[in-house]
């Protein structure tokens, strides 16, 4: 990235900002977006380490009594988005925060964050007790997903909406929907598609189903019950993001110089062993499984390949050849992926089912560096650049073309690629 495209993401943060965190993007998601803040917090702390902290620290100030990061903070002045604070009103909720929010969760990338932000400047983040503030909050938040979310069986945590593991409408949610028996069956609001193709978001018989489970959920209280929760699959990806996060709590509480609530790094040897309960012989990848029916969703997506991050992870080799194979085209195809670029359920256009996205790249590049493939990681560093600048910071791209597609000023692809800019120029 040259100083221009820093420049230009740079702008895209500022202009997405509103005084205490930053949205998504300004039309299509006008909210405060849970896994989407702590990215871009990676990328405001080149900006104002400050500014990073305020991200996060907002997003805390909106966690239930029960310990969850709500998945949107809703500003009350935009109505705009479907389904909003007027679905949710989780003010009727039990254990909801003060201010307006979704119930349902998203992946736990925030104690990576939080650590990342505090080692950008830490002696601001001393002065300002960042990390005291934040680590109960993020424990909490671990502990919900440890008590409320994970399965005795498999030990792996569970999400009970596509929405939750941020990869709406991959093709491991087609069956689970399917099973699902119920409907919405009133109409569909798409405010989306003012902002968006139709060919590019989930479909309206993906939407009716989204919104059934989400107000089944919301109907009993967010209580995470099995009549709760018509749709439970365990999303490789996410727990992947949990086990990695827990590394990221360890260093925090030595930080802090405290003895840990529990041992972080024995939590996270915990998830990343039951992750391989998820692997897939034929396939060659971690895979998600169908918590209810049992049976695993057999396909290649990006989310399978989100394990490569945790050192030590049982199939590190072979997820590192089928990412540099033709299924995944690392250095082929433009960065890597949403989903098999060989399957015949493969859309380079359509959302999570093909389309490569930015944060995904940047989790690669980390898993890359991890394993000592800092060229490989920089090579596709250099792409996320090149794409994020030449088009207006889009939200995806075709694998094949670098076709820009979804919304544009999009604040992850502008956090992370400018992270990546900064951190190889300062050599870390
Ligand atoms: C997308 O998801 C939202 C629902 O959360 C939507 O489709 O309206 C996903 O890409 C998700 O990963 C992301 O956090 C969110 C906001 O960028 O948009």
């Amino acid at each position: 990235m040259n100083d221009t495209v820093s420049s230009a993401a740079t702008a895209v943060l500022v202009q997405n900002w509103r005084g205490r965190h930053t949205v998504p993007a300004g039309g299509l998601y006008p909210h405060q977006w849970s896994w989407d803040s702590a990215f871009i917090a990676i990328g405001l702390r080149h900006i104002s380490p400050r500014r990073a902290q305020q991200e996060l620290d907002s997003l805390f100030s909106a966690q239930w009594d029960d310990g969850r990061l709500p998945q949107i903070v809703f500003d009350p002045a935009r109505d705009d988005y479907s389904p909003g604070a007027a679905f949710w009103r989780s003010d009727r909720i039990p254990g909801s925060p003060g201010v307006p929010t979704a119930g349902l969760v998203q992946p736990p990338n925030h104690a990576w964050a939080t650590l990342l932000v505090h080692q950008a400047d830490p002696v601001e983040s001393r002065r300002r007790r960042f990390l005291e503030r934040a680590y109960p909050r993020l424990v909490a938040w671990h502990q919900y997903l440890y008590t409320r979310r994970r399965s005795l069986a498999s030990g792996l945590a569970a999400v009970v909406h596509p929405w939750e593991s941020g990869m709406d409408n991959s093709p491991y949610w087609d069956a689970p929907l399917e099973n699902v028996a119920g409907s919405f069956g009133q109409d569909i609001p798409r405010p989306d598609l003012e902002h968006a193709d139709a060919t590019e978001r989930p479909s309206n018989r993906e939407y009716d189903k989204y919104l059934y489970i989400a107000a089944t959920y919301r109907d009993a209280n967010c209580d995470d019950s099995d009549a709760a929760c018509p749709f439970r699959v365990e999303d490789p990806a996410f727990n992947a993001l949990w086990a990695r996060s827990e590394l990221a709590l360890s260093v925090i509480a030595d930080e802090l110089g405290r003895v840990p609530v529990y041992d972080h790094q024995e939590r996270s040897k915990e998830i990343a062993l039951a992750l391989e309960t998820l692997w897939d012989e034929n396939l060659g990848i971690y895979v998600a499984r169908d918590g209810i029916t049992g049976d695993t969703q057999k396909y290649r997506t990006v989310s399978g390949l989100v394990p490569l991050l945790l050192p030590g992870i049982g199939h590190g080799d072979e997820l590192d050849a089928l990412l540099r194979g033709p299924h995944f085209g690392l250095g082929e195809s433009r960065l890597v992926p949403s989903h098999d670029l060989l399957a015949p359920t493969f859309d380079a256009s359509r959302y999570w089912r093909g389309p490569s996205w930015f944060n995904t790249a940047w989790l690669l590049v980390e898993a890359l560096n991890t394993r000592g493939a800092a060229a490989d990681g920089q090579a596709l560093a250099a792409s996320m650049a090149e794409l994020a600048g030449r088009n207006d910071f889009p939200e995806y791209v075709d694998p094949h073309t670098g076709e820009p597609h979804g919304t544009r000023l999009f604040s992850w692809t502008a956090a992370l690629s400018l992270d990546l800019q900064v951190r190889q120029i300062e050599g870390k």
